[in-house]
This record gives structure tokens, C-alpha cells and sequence, in this order.
């Protein structure tokens, strides 16, 4: 079979996407029109007119807003429930999703209405859609440290409901390590713990060590930038931990998708596999960032067996269940 046809049929594994990154702008519509919400744009082709970003800051300013469409319940199930059955149509076996909750907290939702829409969709998805899935909370490293506190502290009560937690939004002069005691707590009350650390600047591998060193993350967010230090990937590599590339996104908001160090992850055994992110404002789900990487890095059948396997052996499953996956 092509290559192509291998990507498309691969059973594979989805650690990285942002629910409020699949907002499509069908639905961004639908619920606005819901909710009696009145928007700038009211075509299809409008929305996506305003998706043209050349930085992370850029993108920010466009994914905020448009999650003030979401507001009940059932709007995060519509949501998360949407991003589940395209990925079980790309033979996604199982999706560990992030949302952010301060993005919706910070406006008035509350906590619970968008928990309970969430876990409402991932309760139903094996059963109704075929495919497993988890919540990762994310916290808000533009935030203050005092607001992911009080965040995971509405957390605590779905501990065990909630697989994890991490870190995303602007990377710039908010490293891991003013994060370092909430993440302290989270471990202690069972979440598994990730990080985004994709910063692309000078000095900034000290975020990375942070990370691994510090924090001792269970799995890290984009960080191909670690092939700059080859001491760190070292004891990533030894300690089997999981990074989550995603091309696409990173062709925006970084200009370039980190094709040669995503090999260089892969060829150094490190369990790097390839994501979605925000799929409905970056161009694509999974399956278009492992075709757009394939293309890029000119990959062979091997190289994309290997990634959809590790996808599966990052992942948070039970090993049992990794094992049947696979
Ligand atoms: C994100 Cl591309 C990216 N970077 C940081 N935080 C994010 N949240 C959603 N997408
Ligand atoms: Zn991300």
C-alpha cells in the first residue's frame, strides 16, 4: 500500500489536541446562534478568514474570543463530542484531550458546566463513537499561580475522572518553575503531569531542564527543541518519557514544523509521536499532521509505524490496555 494509505488506516493515539481547538467554525456558528450570541462574523468563510496567524500571540488573540460561544452544558458536550467522532473516523483508538478551564471560568462559566459537559461526552465515546478517551486540565501560565491553584482545587473532587493536567497558553516569561508547587499538589491528589515547553529562543532549554529535572513531568508537550541538549534527551530517552509533536501548529507559530528534530527524537529512540493540537485553526487533524510530516521529513512506512506506536506507549493507559491497542 502507499503511504498515504498506511497513514490513513493506522491505528493511532491522540495526546495533544485542545478541545477549544477543534471549534470548527460550523459549530462557533451554531452555538452562537444557540445562544443568542452575536458575533463579527456569521459566515463560514468569515471564520476562517480570520484564522491567518504568524505567531503564537496572534493565535491567542483569535482562539479566546471565540470560545465566549460556549456556555452550557451541552455546548461542551456538542464540542467534545464532535472532535471525538472525526477522530474515531481517522481510526483514533483512544484521545487524551486538554481544555482549559480558566477560559471559561474567567467569563463566567462555571467549573462544573464545563467539566460535566466534557466527561458527559468522554463517558459515551467507547461505547456510542468507539473510541476511548481522558480530560487533561490545562492551566493558564498567563494566569496567575494563585488562579491554577483555585483551579485545581475544583479540580480535586474529579480526581480520577481527570487523567491529568498541564500547561499551555504564552510560554514567554512564564516558565515551569513558577508552576512547580501547584504541580507538587496534583501529583499528590493522582493527576498524571504534562507541560507545554515549546519556546523557541535562546536560553529557553532551561525550561526543559525544569521540566525533566525539576517537575520530572510524566510527559512533555512539543520540546523538540531538547535536541539541543543532549545531556536532557538522554534522560528522556532512559526514562521512556513521551513528547507530543505537532507539525502543523508549529508551521505557524513557530514557522517551521520541526521536521529534522522530530526525526532526530524518533532516530534517538525517544517515544515522540504526532498530534493534532488545535486541528480546526491549524489545518488539520492527526492523520493531515502525519502526512504533512511524512511529506516534510520524507519518511519511510517504518518511521510511521514507529510514531503511531509510540503514540500508543506515551500515552496513559493502563499498560494492559496499551498492549491490547497495540
Ligand atoms: C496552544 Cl499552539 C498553543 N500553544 C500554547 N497554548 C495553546 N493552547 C492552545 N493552543
Ligand atoms: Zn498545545
Amino acid at each position: 500500500p502507499s503511504l498515504a494509505a498506511l497513514v490513513t488506516d493506522l491505528p493511532a493515539c491522540e495526546l495533544h489536541v485542545h478541545l477549544e481547538g477543534t471549534l470548527e467554525p460550523e459549530l462557533l456558528l451554531g452555538l452562537a446562534a444557540r445562544n443568542g450570541i452575536e458575533l463579527p462574523t456569521t459566515t463560514v468563510e468569515e471564520v476562517r478568514a480570520t484564522h491567518v496567524f504568524d505567531s503564537l500571540a496572534s493565535f491567542l488573540a483569535v482562539y479566546y474570543p471565540a470560545m465566549e460561544v460556549l456556555q452550557t452544558r451541552r455546548d461542551f458536550f456538542d464540542l467534545a463530542t464532535a472532535y471525538l467522532t472525526r477522530a474515531a473516523a481517522q481510526n483514533v483508538r483512544r484521545a487524551e484531550m486538554f481544555f482549559d478551564p480558566q477560559a471559561h471560568t474567567s467569563r463566567g462559566v462555571p467549573f462544573e458546566v464545563v467539566v460535566e459537559g466534557l466527561l458527559d461526552a468522554v463517558e459515551r465515546a467507547p461505547g456510542e463513537l468507539g473510541i476511548d478517551a481522558e480530560l487533561i486540565l490545562c492551566f493558564l501560565r498567563d494566569h496567575p499561580v494563585a488562579s491554577a491553584e483555585e483551579t485545581l482545587t475544583a479540580a480535586l473532587p474529579y480526581a480520577g475522572r481527570i487523567l491529568g493536567v498541564g500547561l499551555d497558553s504564552d510560554e514567554r516569561d512564564h516558565p515551569p518553575a513558577d508552576f512547580a508547587a501547584v504541580f507538587a499538589r496534583a501529583r499528590a491528589a493522582g493527576f498524571k503531569l504534562t507541560m507545554h515547553c515549546d519556546i523557541d529562543q535562546q536560553g529557553t532549554l532551561e525550561h526543559l531542564r525544569q521540566v525533566i529535572e525539576d517537575i520530572a513531568v510524566d510527559r512533555i508537550d512539543h520540546g523538540s527543541n531538547i535536541v539541543d541538549a543532549p545531556d536532557l534527551l538522554a534522560v528522556a530517552v532512559q526514562r521512556g518519557l513521551g513528547f507530543t509533536a505537532c507539525p502543523l501548529s508549529n508551521g505557524f507559530v513557530t514557522e517551521q514544523m520541526k521536521a529534522p528534530e522530530i526525526v532526530t527524537l524518533l532516530r534517538a529512540g525517544a517515544k515522540v509521536c504526532v498530534n493534532g493540537d488545535d486541528p480546526a485553526y491549524f489545518g488539520g487533524y492527526l492523520k493531515e499532521n502525519l502526512a504533512a510530516l511524512a511529506a516534510a521529513a520524507d519518511l519511510s512506512a517504518a518511521d510511521v509505524v514507529q510514531l503511531a506506536r509510540n503514540s500508543f506507549e506515551a500515552s496513559w493507559a493502563p499498560s494492559e490496555r496499551i498492549a491490547e491497542y497495540l
